[in-house]
């Protein structure tokens, strides 16, 4: 099978030995616990996970000793095709999904973004057209709200009833293109909530940046360090503070996309402290893997790169907040915000930073990142770690079970993750189409030996062979379990009096080189003992008296790393929690 085979999907005939798999030895990670057992799959769904299965002869198998065997990332945030102020992005649904794959990504959720005006219906109609026979994974589509109008309200009915969409994103930002005042903010959640969908929002103060900017250009800075300060971090939260507040106004859960700074987490803890329907919190790759230092870069180029809308912040705390926020599940989940542009036509702000496409790459590093930042410095668990990347998409966009777990009946989208496998991250090696790469240099210690999608190998003991149209669109159903609750109570955060400053845990910081693979495995170890730390679905940490503190873990490397390829075994305590969307 050549790897671009348009359109091959159709044309695949494998013979049914090739459409079983078993991937045996590893150590198998969900959200709420991890266990040492074998996989078996079988045309393109996981059949039986545990010890001493009956398979069938024939059958490939992959040897995951040593390894960890979790669910494909799911990126919540892609822009694969957009055109937004005047340009193309670069990634379309081939390439896009093909740099996802590479990197252990095996759902996307794409924006549909209709010009003001637009039927929402026809954009719609446009994005499953440039999708459908390129995806190399499955994909879902939020729809954005760019306007109002009474026929928006019944496109949003059909989009909901009729085309599987559960998710509208409304834009306070971006004045005079997509933004929404508060009136139209406030009827679009109520519609979203009315359908039992799910809101989502960019949270800027549009007008604070407009007349920032108006103030900035005329006093001479026009390059791309006024992207920044034309949209500080207190235009950024006080826009989540007010979001939350008209959700709350009109009872609409509501998940704010790409949070960018500390002080808007701050904002929505409080909210999410107080507020029932529940609020989420989406942050970047890019968050945690970089930060707004680069805007100063006297390179126009590498400068604009990393434009973005939140910006990067320039306080060099910010990673590690974001990191901290994630794992104490003030935030819930990481998307990429993939959304990469050609040099050219970053070169359209040359002379006016409001002309620069906003916009940078995340959605092949975004899992590695994340593991290195997050699971190899002790911030996060690895139960956390599938929780953020991928079990919390599912949950929150009514795909659970079937995506985000490993299980006997769902999807056979899966990571062969090997804890040890070392890169360095860099526009040379990339699958993404554009010949920059905000992660550059970055030494990365975890990443994905094997991906299987649908069933099927892409990412075969590092070698890419995606399928072009391989994946398929996913449906979302609306009433989401796990936001809407059916008919038992809702989940709800407990109340936070205080939002304490996130402490600063020793790692590296961005760029520098490390080989220490102790910290990750410690956790493999420590949970491969106890347990603890493994995160609830809704991602609380549940540690019981007595339990240790895997981030105070003082475990040695040879014994965690003895620990992981011995198979120390543990069974899941906690069953899987959220409601199920009926797969079984
Ligand atoms: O706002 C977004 O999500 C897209 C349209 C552009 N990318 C970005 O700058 N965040
Ligand atoms: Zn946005
Ligand atoms: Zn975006």
């Amino acid at each position: 099978m050549p790897e671009h085979a348009a359109n091959s999907v159709s044309g695949i005939n494998i013979k049914s030995s090739q459409n079983r798999l078993l991937i045996k030895n590893g150590r198998v990670v969900n959200d709420d616990g991890m266990e040492d057992a074998d996989v078996y799959i079988e045309d393109g769904i996981i059949k039986q996970v545990g010890r001493n299965l009956i398979i069938p002869g024939g059958t490939r198998t992959i040897d995951a000793t040593g390894k960890l065997v979790m669910p494909g990332g799911i990126d919540p945030h892609t822009h694969f095709e957009l055109e937004m102020m005047g340009a193309k992005t670069a990634d379309d649904f081939y390439k896009g999904t093909r740099a996802a794959v590479a990197g252990g990504t095996t759902t996307v959720i794409d924006f549909v973004l209709p010009q003001k005006g637009q039927s929402l219906i026809e954009a719609y109609n446009n994005w499953r057209q440039k999708a459908d026979n390129k995806v190399c994974c499955d994909y879902a589509l939020h729809v954005g709200v760019t306007w109002w109008s009474p026929s928006v309200k019944k496109e949003m009915e059909q989009l909901v009833s009729e085309h599987g969409v559960n998710s509208f994103k409304m834009f306070m930002a971006y004045k005079d293109a997509w933004m929404l005042d508060d009136y139209e903010l406030m009827v679009a959640m109520e519609t979203c909530a009315e359908l039992r969908a799910l809101a989502q929002v960019h949270a800027e103060n549009g007008n604070i940046i407009a007349r920032n900017t108006e103030k900035l250009l005329a006093s001479g800075i026009t390059g791309p360090e006024g992207h920044q300060l034309s949209r500080d971090e207190e235009v950024e939260a006080e826009a989540v503070n007010r979001a939350c507040v008209i959700a709350n106004q009109v009872n609409a859960p509501l998940y704010i996309v790409h949070i960018m700074s500390k002080s808007a987490v701050k904002a929505l803890r409080i909210a999410r402290s107080r507020q029932n329907p529940p609020v989420y919190g989406e942050t970047l790759a890019a968050t945690v893997g970089t930060d707004g230092t680069h805007y100063k870069n006297a390179c126009f180029r590498h400068a604009a790169a990393h434009v973005l809308s939140p910006p990067l912040r320039p306080d060099p705390d910010t990673p590690d907040a974001i990191l901290q926020a994630l794992a104490d599940d003030d935030l819930q989940l990481i998307g990429s915000d993939h959304c990469t542009f050609h040099e050219k036509d970053k070169e359209l702000g040359k002379n006016d930073f409001t002309k620069i496409p906003n916009g940078v790459n995340g959605v092949e590093d975004r899992l590695a990142i994340l593991w290195q930042k997050g699971v190899n410095t002790g911030i996060m668990d690895p139960c956390r770690f599938v929780s953020v990347s991928s079990a919390a998409a599912a949950r929150i966009f009514n795909l659970y079970p079937r995506k985000g777990r490993v299980a006997a009946g769902a999807d056979a989208d899966l990571l062969v993750w090997d804890p040890r496998a070392e890169r360095t991250v860099s526009a040379a090696t990339h699958r993404q189409a554009v010949p920059f790469n905000i992660f550059e240099g970055q030494h990365v210690v975890g990443g994905p030996q094997y991906v299987i999608v649908n069933g099927r190998v892409c990412l075969d003991d590092g070698e890419l062979r995606v399928v072009e149209g391989l994946g398929k669109f996913l449906k979302t159903p609306p009433n989401c379990p796990y936001i809407y609750g059916g008919g038992e109570e809702m989940p709800r955060t407990p109340q936070k009096v205080d939002y304490p400053e996130p402490t600063t845990p020793n790692r590296v910081t961005n760029g520098t080189p490390t080989n220490d693979v102790s910290v990750a495995t410690k956790q493999l170890d420590g949970m491969s003992v106890t347990s603890s730390g493994c995160s609830t679905p809704t991602g609380r940490k549940m540690r019981e008296p007595g339990q240790r503190d895997l981030q105070n873990s003082t475990f040695s490397i040879s014994k965690e790393m003895e620990g992981l390829d011995q198979k120390t075994s543990v069974r899941v305590r906690n069953p899987p929690g959220g409601k199920s969307s009926g797969l079984w």
